[in-house]
């Protein structure tokens, strides 16, 4: 299963197209709708998100709230587009009242992507660039949700850090349980309510000097079967494309796995999660690894940690130089939001669910899901014989 988005921040609309959709899967737009509206929550976000009402409009793949096997084709509409109809028109000329965006800003894609393209407006470059892009990965993912709940997959995703507030938590020793209700009541989308206060204070404080901050979310699926992905190709390795997924939203600096980047820290003995037969059942006394080990999937939840940098549009801008008349000057600045972090796990929680979903697709065939379903039954049943 693939997607392929289009559409600019202030363009019409954001297009998606996903391919490789098995038959018959049920899908519910209410679930995507609520996915995007998640998308656009969280303390210290901008004005635009008062402004769009961002909502997935199906035009292919599906008939009776069943997918086809055909490409699923979902958009949705920018609000803001309304207020963008001379500045982003895709045919006539420039009007005499467009400003170019020319001073590129540090963190952005902005100088890249004028470099790259010889460019004399950065605005060629950020409208594509913007993490606008993610509503439409949400909704795409939103069809491997639903794939992978039929899979018996439990995916989410929550906030345990940004800037210095973070929540103490250890998926790692502990099951990790969703706090849907918590999670979904914080304006933060981290379930530990003094955390989330804390993290709030931290984006006021950072909004009053004009700046921007960034966190960490983790992304946890749990009732993963065991030896998902692969080690026999480097192209197998769930771990590579986990991290691939991840590292493709914009702004994502970091992925750990488990413990991460604390266990090179450790010895053998304090990291490797011991084998236990609970019940003539393969199991592990803890979960350092994350649930992945060889690239494939140990069948303890996958536990995924993610960092996202600060955003770099800066109300208090930072130097640069402009690119028309190659002096010192300030950095644009564009309406910004103080913190993505949330919208970014929710963005996060959907490419981990994707990959996974083409994991399973891997394993036990792609066409429809009574098939799948069938190759699932018999790869448990198997499994079962190997611990009795
Ligand atoms: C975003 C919409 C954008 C930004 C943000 C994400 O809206 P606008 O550019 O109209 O203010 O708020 O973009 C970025 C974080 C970025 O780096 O470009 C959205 O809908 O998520």
């Amino acid at each position: 299963m693939e997607y392929v988005t289009a559409g600019e921040s202030h363009g019409p609309e954001l297009t998606v197209i996903v391919t490789g959709v098995p038959a018959g899967l049920k899908i519910s737009a209410e679930s995507i709708n609520d996915d995007l509206r998640k998308r656009q929550k969280g303390y210290g976000r901008s004005e635009r998100q008062a402004i769009e009402r961002d909502r997935a409009r199906f035009t292919s793949g599906l008939r009776f709230g069943v997918t086809t096997g055909a490409p699923v084709c979902m958009s949705i509409d920018n609000a803001d587009w309304e207020n963008h109809l001379e500045d982003m028109a895709p045919f006539g000329s420039a009007p005499d009242t467009l400003k170019r965006d020319v001073c590129p800003r540090p963190g952005h894609a902005d100088l890249s992507g004028v470099l790259k393209h010889g460019f004399d407006d950065c605005r060629d470059v950020a409208e594509r660039a913007s993490a606008r892009e993610t509503a439409a990965r949400v909704a795409a993912s939103g069809i491997a949700k639903e794939f992978l709940a039929q899979m018996g997959v439990e995916i989410f995703s929550y906030v345990n850090c940004i800037g210095r507030a973070y929540m103490d938590d250890d998926p790692f020793t502990k099951e990790p349980v969703f706090e849907a209700l918590a999670t979904e009541a914080s304006e933060v989308r981290c379930p530990d309510i003094d955390a989330s206060r804390r993290m709030c204070i931290q984006i006021d404080d950072a909004k009053n000097d004009g700046d921007t901050l960034g966190g960490t979310f983790r992304v946890i699926a749990k009732g993963l079967v065991p030896g998902l992905g692969g080690y026999e190709e480097a192209s197998n390795r769930l771990t590579a494309r986990i991290a691939e997924a991840l590292f493709s939203i914009p702004g994502v600096r970091g992925v750990e796995f488990g413990l991460g980047f604390a266990g090179a820290k450790k010895r053998g003995s304090d990291v490797h999660d011991e084998i236990v037969l609970t019940d003539g059942n393969f199991d592990r006394t803890t979960n350092n690894a994350g649930g992945l080990e060889g690239g494939m999937t140990t069948g303890k939840p996958l536990v995924v940690t993610v960092a996202c940098k600060p955003v770099s549009s800066l109300a208090s801008p930072l130097n640069t130089v402009n690119i028309d008349t190659l002096e010192i000057a300030k950095a644009d600045t564009p309406r910004s939001d103080v913190c993505v972090v949330p919208a970014c796990s929710v963005v996060g929680e959907g490419e981990v669910a994707f990959a996974l979903a083409n994991a399973y697709m891997d394993a036990l065939g792609k066409t429809n899901m009574s098939d799948i379903k069938n190759a699932l039954r018999s790869y448990k049943q198997r499994l079962k014989t190997m611990g009795r």
